[in-house]
């Protein structure tokens, strides 16, 4: 592998962290507090994720052009003074491509271990958004390996990564599918929440076979007239996401360094209170359903000094608002209550 460019290592760095900051919606937070021997790694998989993110989500730019900037940025990892031009909806995407060669000089400093990682994951991403850049999500199988690409991967890197530095045992090496549906979980939720968002952009992301069964269009669910038929889907598709919720417990249950439980638990935790705050609730189709800051340093805040059993409290909390709002009438109650019922049992 080629080596870094030393003399300039000092200031990409920092370049790096800059970038992270003004990227990352949420999670430059977490990652700065990571102990030194993960930080960096982490860092750099965020910004070569998002790099790869801003070519998938670049929706100005014709498939035949992209396809190809696609599937060969993962080698461009191990080409110093790799970039990509012509790419990034807005400013700070546009500077992360344009000047990728800074995240490449980062990258090709840190260990062995965490390139292979790195280069493994992002190809592997890559070759799944082309493949769903073709196509679209139709079935919930197909619900289920798009989220796996864009985010389940995401997770089985971390897990690898988490491993790989000597902070958490060996179970993570291997944990796969319980990593997986960590990514699934925040991604599913990302989904749900983004419905006007990603339908404004022509991107359509909520699976077909669900949503054909409450509408023939998904866009009538903007129209207030579909309110009903909106919301039966609406929570269809949240009961799925919460199965996954018991994995993820049991997933974090697992971890023993402080800051790595509070890396994934914030998501989490932030997850499972935004599927509660869209829970029938029609503004998702109407404007952005967000967790408010207050609510967020709440969180935040107890995570930070309970930890695992904030973060089991936490889901207790919006597991239970969420079963006081399952409408008895709703096509899905059933099975809701009976993923709210598990997870307050758990907790
Ligand atoms: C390497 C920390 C902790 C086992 C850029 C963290 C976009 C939800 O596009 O930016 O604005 O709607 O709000 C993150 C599992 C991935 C999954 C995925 C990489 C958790 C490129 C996050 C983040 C695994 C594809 C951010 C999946 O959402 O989305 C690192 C364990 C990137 C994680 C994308 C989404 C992430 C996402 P947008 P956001
Ligand atoms: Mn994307
Ligand atoms: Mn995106
Ligand atoms: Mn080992
Ligand atoms: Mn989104
Ligand atoms: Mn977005």
């Amino acid at each position: 592998k080629p080596k870094s460019q030393l003399k300039e290592n000092l200031g990409n760095k920092e370049w790096c962290y800059e970038l992270l900051n003004k990227t990352s919606r949420s999670f430059a937070f977490v990652i700065n507090e990571l102990e030194p021997s993960l930080k960096d790694a982490i860092c750099i998989f965020y910004l070569v994720l998002r790099g790869l993110d801003t070519i998938e989500d670049d929706t100005t730019v014709e498939l035949n052009t992209k396809l190809p900037v696609l599937t060969s940025f993962s080698e461009g990892l191990y080409q110093p003074g790799y970039k990509v031009f012509g790419y990034g909806m807005n400013n700070d995407e546009k500077n992360l491509v344009q000047n990728f060669d800074k995240v490449v000089d980062v990258f090709l400093g840190l260990g062995d271990g965490y390139c292979t990682i790195i280069h493994d994951i992002t190809r592997r991403m890559a070759n799944g958004m082309s493949e769903f850049l073709q196509k679209s999500v139709v079935t919930l199988p197909e619900w289920d390996l798009y989220c796996h690409y864009v985010a389940g991967l995401v997770g089985i890197g971390l897990s690898k990564i988490f491993h790989a530095s000597g902070l958490e045992s060996e179970w993570f090496a291997t944990a796969d599918d319980e990593s997986n549906q960590m990514g699934l979980f925040l991604q599913k939720t990302n989904i749900i929440r983004d419905y006007l968002e990603d339908i404004n952009e022509n991107r359509i992301f909520w699976p077909r076979d669900v949503w054909a069964r409450y509408t023939l269009h998904l866009e009538n669910f903007k129209d207030i007239k579909y309110q009903i038929p909106a919301l039966h889907c609406l929570n269809d598709l949240i009961t799925n996401a919460l199965s996954h919720a018991l994995i993820a417990l049991d997933y974090m249950s697992r971890l023993k360094n402080p800051q790595v439980i509070n890396f994934c638990a914030i998501p989490q935790v932030m997850a499972i209170g935004t599927l509660n705050a869209c829970y029938n609730n029609y503004n998702v189709f109407t404007g952005v359903v967000k967790i408010r800051k207050g609510q967020r340093a709440l969180i935040v805040n107890a995570i930070q000094s309970k930890g695992l059993t904030a973060t089991y409290e936490l889901f207790f909390k919006f597991a239970n608002e969420m079963r006081h709002k399952v409408p008895t009438n709703d096509p899905s109650a059933k099975k809701t209550i009976q993923h709210l019922e598990s997870i307050e049992k758990l907790c």
